[in-house]
């Protein structure tokens, strides 16, 4: 199942919802990050290298740039269920 490495009110949210959009299945993995205001810190479970978000998670493989997800090819390589026609096409539409 492909883990998906969040943090509130963070960028980490358009990627969240575009997974939630296309009703991809995936496993949230609430996180902390190191805020500009002091607060916060960096979570040693979250696999991307800076500790910052998101990272997205499949056998082993970590992405984490919003360019390298967010694209249909992208997500028609890490996500199965996109690679069903219909979800590929409604996200084609949607990007
Ligand atoms: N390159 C990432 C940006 C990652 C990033 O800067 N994330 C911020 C949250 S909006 C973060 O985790 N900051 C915590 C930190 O800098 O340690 C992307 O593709 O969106």
């Amino acid at each position: 199942m492909l883990k998906f490495y969040h943090a509130a009110l963070s960028r980490s949210g358009r990627v969240l919802w575009l997974l939630r959009e296309l009703a991809i299945p995936f496993e949230l993995l609430r996180t902390e990050i190191p805020r500009r205001d002091g607060s916060g810190s960096r979570d040693p479970r979250n696999p991307q290298p800076e500790g910052k978000v998101h990272a997205l998670e499949q056998d082993g493989e970590v992405v984490t740039e919003t360019g390298a997800i967010m694209t249909p090819e992208a997500l028609k390589l890490t996500c199965a269920p996109v690679a069903d026609g219909t979800r590929y096409d409604s996200l084609r539409r949607a990007i």
